[in-house]
């Protein structure tokens, strides 16, 4: 069997190398020709833990090799990114662009298995494609299992950070268009697979994913609420979390500076926009979530004025900038936008610590980066944003004489 991966970025590079380690002949495609060159060469462009000694044995063995153009194979899994339109809807450019490419190699017997994150019907959309490129072909929508060439969607979900281990263990849903592209994709996952396959449609395999993260999108502007609530009655939300949470059927999420990352802010949003009318729910923790960095803004600068002298004279310190704990990735961070707004607007100082990141990206308009000791002794107000494992050693005598925002309960919980 030979595996093509097309999109060779934080899903389908990992999948690729997995595949490999199993002895599958697997072909890369990617449209980046400088991400081809660095996986030829035995090399990584993203960073992930244990991904790296992977994808250089794979490409030392040759079984990994990686194309800028797509190459006949026998299943083709497809991981290409699906951002959002300016109508929050899901964005299927690279999607369509992929099965353009796709088309003219595919042959009798092939599968075709989407991982990337979709709205509900982008399999039957690719489908379309497809068929409309290769009317030569038959596919399952109108041929079932006798179709020449099947497809199915099967959605990753893996965490970032561990993702390596995840993508073995994890139990994956795969949803075909016919019985048999179920089949299909369920044997070939179990080249690697420990955890189980679960078959189903794949409309149903599409709205699972996005039912996931917006589970725990809804379930983290409860606690975002929470906070705000509580700070408005004058109680403390963590006690209180820790207390509700002794209820044997309450388990309440943590609330933060609001939700990063770029799965969790954006899945709901195709839920939302396929079903304006009936997702409430899902598109307000959306809109509760998205307003949180707004809220601890405010928080710090009421805290500002209220300190004697004028503004300009008082340092802030911004502690943390990735999306979530232990990471340096800083996309779609609310940590990060908050830090940055801080940094243009304060008439004062702005000191930033992030030990995960060597330097400070653009938009920082003078802010300095710094480690967490000399930051915390210069600093008049300290704004906690990511509960990074140093920052959790922080001790309240360390904040003596000083004002703080606390987002994630590191000193306050
Ligand atoms: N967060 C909170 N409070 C919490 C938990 C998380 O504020 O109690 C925040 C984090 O700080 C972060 C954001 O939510 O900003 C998301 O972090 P996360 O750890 O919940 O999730 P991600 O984005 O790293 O990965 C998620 C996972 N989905 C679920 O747990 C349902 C992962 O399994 C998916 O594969 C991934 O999205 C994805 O790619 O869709």
């Amino acid at each position: 069997t030979t595996v093509s991966v097309i999109g060779l970025g934080y899903i389908g590079l990992p999948t690729s190398a997995i595949f490999a380690k199993q002895g599958v002949k697997v072909i890369g495609v990617d449209v980046n020709q400088k991400t081809v060159a660095t996986i030829n060469k035995g090399e990584i462009h993203i960073v992930e833990p244990g991904l790296g000694d992977v994808v250089a044995s794979a490409v030392k063995t040759g079984l990994l090799r990686a194309v800028t153009t797509p190459e006949p194979a026998d299943a083709f899994i497809m991981a290409v990114p699906t951002p959002f339109n300016a109508d929050k809807s899901g964005d299927l450019s690279y999607i369509q662009a992929a099965a353009k490419n796709l088309a003219p190699v595919l042959k009798r017997g092939n599968l075709i298995i989407l991982e990337s994150t979709s709205p509900v019907g982008t399999t039957e959309q690719l489908e379309a494609w497809l068929q409309a490129e290769r009317p030569d072909l038959t596919f399952p929508s109108s041929h079932g299992d006798e179709a020449d060439v099947q497809l199915a969607y099967c959605p990753e979900r893996v965490l970032p950070g561990k993702v390596m281990e995840e993508l073995v263990m994890n139990d994956r849903v795969i949803g075909g268009l016919s019985p048999r592209a179920s089949k299909q994709a369920a044997d070939l996952y179990r080249i690697f697979l420990k955890g189980d396959c679960l078959r189903t449609n794949a409309r149903t395999a599409e709205m699972a994913k996005l039912t996931e993260n917006s589970f725990r999108d809804v379930n983290i502007a409860f606690a975002n609420e929470l906070s705000l609530i509580c700070d408005k009655l004058d109680i403390n939300v963590w006690e209180l979390i820790r207390l509700a949470n002794h209820h044997p059927r309450v388990n309440i999420l943590q609330p933060g500076p609001g939700v990063g990352g770029h799965c969790i802010a954006v899945d709901p949003w195709f839920i939302v926009s396929s079903a304006p009318e009936q997702a409430r729910l899902i598109r307000t923790a959306r809109e509760v979530n998205d307003y949180k960095p707004q809220w601890v803004l405010e928080q710090v600068k009421a805290k500002v004025a209220a300190l004697p002298g004028p503004a300009e004279n008082k340092v802030i310190a911004c502690l943390g900038l990735a999306f979530k704990a232990n990471i340096d990735d800083l996309r779609e961070s609310p940590a990060l936008a908050i830090a940055q707004c801080i940094a243009s607007e304060h008439s004062g100082r702005t000191l930033v610590v992030e030990p995960n990141i060597k330097s400070l990206p653009s938009g920082f308009n003078g802010a300095q980066l710094m480690e967490l000791n000399t930051a915390l002794e210069q600093a008049d107000v300290i704004l906690l944003l990511v509960d990074h494992a140093p920052f959790k050693a922080i001790t309240r005598a360390q904040l003596e004489g000083k004002v703080w925002v606390d987002t994630k309960g590191l000193i306050d919980g």
